[in-house]
């Protein structure tokens, strides 16, 4: 097992602590801004659902100069939970923010979440919900949802369900989902929302589990918990949050390492599970509870042009990396694809006007439009995923590169989802991915064949 990454300071307060029932764990790195209002959800929330229960809720931010650790314990006034809510809490509402440690000297969303459950564990909590500080859309009742689960339904993993706006969410839709339904067989829509509750007995197999590499330390976190959870055999279902709001991101501006860790981390992960995911055969829903939600997420701007641009200056100069970690038709498939993106940005270019007055970039709505001839097919998209797991076996010393190089083609993938679903409502654009995610089961007799004569070629030398 690995030791305890705690240090003196956090162990000081586990001892003040001494126990609890129910756990608040919130990671953040400089959230000053929206924290507050996260905090005082998961309290209201705690009282509310669970007044029998000892609360406690724990911060762990990466020392985050913007005074986010402030806001954590000083964000209302002390009658605020009473006021609001007409009950007198029963129990203490226990609250701290600390500096968590870095794990062999890599700090991120992982490591914060590792002294999440080292806590967690010591206070010998039940249920431990683990929710975002940027998160605008929280309310009280998410506590309730993500805990209730475990501490109703002997659930061990409840993994968050909301609507997201059709182009948020990337590496959900085109990696994470598909790749986990096809491999486990089982529907989890959002297995990297970062919103999730745990039962006590999860928390301890997450650390007693290997496997905390750098990746894990950072964004990998997440489909780490998810597949741990799927391979250990626990209890997994999701519950109903309505809608994701958080501080938005540009596939194509923020979410390159991001990719890179959790996508590094899931096929490494594949690579692992490999005596299992051979077995299963198509998938499962996944229970789903709490009340169902009609909500409308908030639109998100992409820019098409950088993505399609990004897709083609990658067939420029990683050819020789995707055609050494892709089956040859599959490289030749993307090349022609990267190729392709460069002509339609191209187009884009000369029939939007890019310089006009203020310099503004156009609406997605506009370029994805001027794209509309684009399209990466999500049969050669799952191939990659597939050619990648079979790569990750082989050659796992260079896997970081090689999904380096995939961030090109992940874009080329984002782009033509984005222009696809340009015109549609966010309910529509879930059939196409849908559509894709029945895809990646389809062909996976092509990753099947491909990694027994990966095998047996192996097996020979
Ligand atoms: N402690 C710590 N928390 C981090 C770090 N990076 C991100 N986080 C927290 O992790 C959570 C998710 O980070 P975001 O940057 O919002 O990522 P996201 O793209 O919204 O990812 P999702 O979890 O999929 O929504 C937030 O609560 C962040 O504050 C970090 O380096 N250290
Ligand atoms: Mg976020």
């Amino acid at each position: 097992m690995p030791k305890s990454v705690l240090t003196p300071a956090i162990r000081e307060e586990i001892a003040r602590l001494e126990r609890a029932d129910i756990m608040v764990g919130i990671p953040s790195f400089k959230n000053a801004t929206t924290i507050g209002y996260v905090v005082r959800a998961a309290q209201a929330g705690l009282v509310q659902y669970f007044p029998d229960l000892r609360p406690v809720v724990v911060n762990s931010d990466a020392g985050s100069p913007d005074g986010t650790g402030r806001v954590v314990v000083e964000t209302e006034p002390p009658d605020y939970v009473e006021r609001i809510l007409l009950v007198r809490p029963t129990n203490k509402l226990s609250r701290v923010s600390l500096t968590y440690p870095e794990i062999d000297g890599t700090g991120g969303k992982g490591a914060a979440l590792r002294t999440i459950f080292e806590i967690a564990a010591a206070l010998e909590v039940q249920a431990l919900v683990v929710v975002d500080s940027d998160l605008r859309s929280i309310g009280p009742e998410w506590i309730e949802l993500l805990a209730g689960p475990i501490l109703k339904g002997g659930y061990d993993y409840v993994a968050p369900l909301y609507a997201r706006h059709k182009h948020d969410g990337t590496i959900t839709n085109n990696v994470t989902y598909p790749l986990t339904r096809a491999l486990y067989g089982m529907r989890i829509r959002q297995p990297i929302g970062g919103d999730f509750g745990v039962s006590g007995d999860l928390v301890r197999h997450y650390l007693a589990s290997d496997g905390w590499t750098p990746e894990v330390s950072k964004f990998g976190i997440d489909i780490w918990m998810t597949t741990l959870a799927l391979s250990g055999g626990f209890a997994v279902c999701q519950a109903r949050l309505g809608a994701k709001v958080h501080d938005p991101k540009d596939p194509g501006a923020d979410l390159g390492p991001m990719f890179r860790q959790v996508v590094t981390t899931i096929l490494r992960m594949a690579v692992a599970n490999a005596d299992r995911w051979p077995l299963t055969k198509g998938s499962h829903d996944v229970p789903a509870y709490g009340f169902e939600r009609i909500v409308d997420p908030p639109p998100l701007e992409i820019n098409v042009l950088r993505l399609l641009s990004e897709f083609q200056a990658g067939g420029l100069t990683l050819a020789d990396t995707w055609r050494e970690m892709l089956a040859p038709e599959t490289a030749a498939a993307v090349l022609a694809l990267a190729d392709e993106a460069g002509k339609v940005a191209d187009v884009v270019r000369a029939s939007l006007d890019l310089e006009g007055p203020g310099g503004e970039t156009p609406s997605t709505l506009a370029m994805a439009g001027a794209a509309a001839a684009f399209s990466f097919p999500d049969a050669t998209w799952a191939r990659v995923i597939y050619d990648l797991i079979v790569t990750a076996r082989e050659q796992p010393a260079k896997l970081e590169t090689f999904v380096t190089a995939l961030v090109p083609a992940y874009f080329g993938r984002v782009a033509s989802a984005v222009i696809e679903n340009r015109d549609l409502t966010t309910d529509r654009a879930e059939e196409s991915v849908e559509r894709q995610a029945r895809e990646f089961e389809r062909l996976k007799p092509y990753l099947l064949d491909r990694w027994g004569s990966a095998a047996l070629a192996e097996a020979r030398t």
